[in-house]
């Protein structure tokens, strides 16, 4: 059976989501934030070097890294479910968009949560940092103007890789008035069922508490 080493209020939050949005039974291997560093406790670090979560354990195999834990559960257990086919432009939208989260968008956030706590030597870098984070979202919201989701009419995996960096950008404060698409659109992604399921299996998730304002 597939084995999540999951996190409290983490990226592994997109596992769970997958797992239940394709149907496929999993174990959860919890861990919590130490309360004074929120780090990942040590135990981690045996499962998998970098003491990161979301890993995930199938079979003989530990993959760590959330987009590879997607795409090689889609590859396995997809059955072409939740990827638009080759060859569409969906699927070129779909790339994009996979990667942007992990590639870009979270890059920079959590670029600007370590500069925060530089104080005053770091400010014009943080500024900089903020205007690029203030782009992406209207890149989003204007991508969220051509289609219901975010490589197309259908829902994606796409759609679970990109949620946690948007839910993390309205948390840290980044989305404005104007993103009223982008806050329709996570509020969409929060009532699906399986995202719930996902939440009760995975507990405490901090995340998704300001989004609908
Ligand atoms: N790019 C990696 C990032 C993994 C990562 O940084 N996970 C965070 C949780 S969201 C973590 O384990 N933080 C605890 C720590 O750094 O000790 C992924 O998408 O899986």
């Amino acid at each position: 059976m597939i084995v999540i080493h999951h996190l409290n209020n983490s990226r592994s939050h997109r596992i769970l989501w997958l797992l239940e949005e394709l149907g496929i039974e999993y174990r959860l291997e919890k861990y919590s934030r130490d309360p004074k560093t929120n780090l990942a406790p040590p135990e981690l670090r045996a499962i998998h070097p970098l003491g990161k979560s979301p890993v995930m354990q199938d079979g003989e195999l530990i993959l760590p890294e959330s987009g590879a834990i997607i795409e090689y559960l889609l590859e396995r257990y997809g059955e072409g479910r939740l990827a638009p086919q080759p060859g569409t432009p969906e699927r070129v939208r779909y790339l994009y968009w996979m990667h942007f989260s992990e590639g870009t968008l979270m890059l920079h956030l959590v670029s600007r949560l370590y500069l925060t706590r530089v104080g005053e030597a770091a400010k014009a870098m943080q500024g900089r940092v903020e205007v690029m984070i203030g782009n992406e979202l209207d890149l989003i919201e204007h991508e969220l103007g051509r289609s219901s989701h975010i490589a197309g009419e259908e829902f994606s995996a796409a759609d679970i890789q990109m949620g946690f960096a948007l839910e993390f950008a309205v948390f840290a404060g980044f989305a404005s008035d104007k993103h009223t698409k982008l806050r329709e659109y996570l509020g969409r992604m929060q009532a699906r069922p399986a995202y719930r399921r996902a939440i009760e299996t995975g507990g405490t998730y901090a995340f998704n508490s300001t989004v609908t304002t």
